[in-house]
């Protein structure tokens, strides 16, 4: 039997994470997220994919084909879960679709700017871990199983 599949999906400057505001984000990698992600899917039994883009249109793009291949979802969409309706559509279409769909973030946005108190994907998630750092996504892939 093969491990259910999980889209893990990171958004617009993840990519930068070790350097990036090391305050608010911490000091792990993008690839020691992966790693630590992939690792736990496999003590969990689930098999991982895990991407990353700073492209709205290429993110969208993959929650379809996450839809489209029966996989859950845990995406971090970064700046785009405050602004971006394409993207919330898009995970609407997943939860929608009978999947689970978990958002994710590294730092705790409701402690932060005003403007990160906002949203617009939490409405379509089936739940939100937030503030844990790498931890986040590690919870996330939890709470799916
Ligand atoms: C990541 C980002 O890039 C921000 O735009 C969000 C989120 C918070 C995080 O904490 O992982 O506001």
């Amino acid at each position: 039997m093969t491990a259910p599949l999980v889209f893990v999906l990171s958004g617009p400057n993840l990519d930068r994470l070790g350097t990036r505001e090391p305050e608010v984000y911490g000091s792990d990698t993008l690839d020691d997220v992966h790693s630590a992600v992939s690792r736990e899917a496999g003590a969990l039994g689930l098999l991982a994919d895990c991407r990353q883009t700073n492209h709205e249109g290429e993110m969208v793009d993959w929650l379809h084909e996450a839809v489209d291949a029966g996989a859950d979802v845990v995406i971090n969409p970064g700046a785009w879960t405050h602004y971006s309706y394409a993207v919330r559509d898009a995970c609407a279409i997943v939860t929608t679709s009978g999947r689970s769909l978990v958002e994710v973030h590294l730092s705790n946005p409701a402690s932060r700017e005003d403007f990160r108190r906002t949203s617009v994907v939490a409405p379509v998630a089936t739940g939100t871990v937030a503030g844990f750092g790498l931890q986040s996504y590690l919870l996330a892939l939890r709470a799916l199983i």
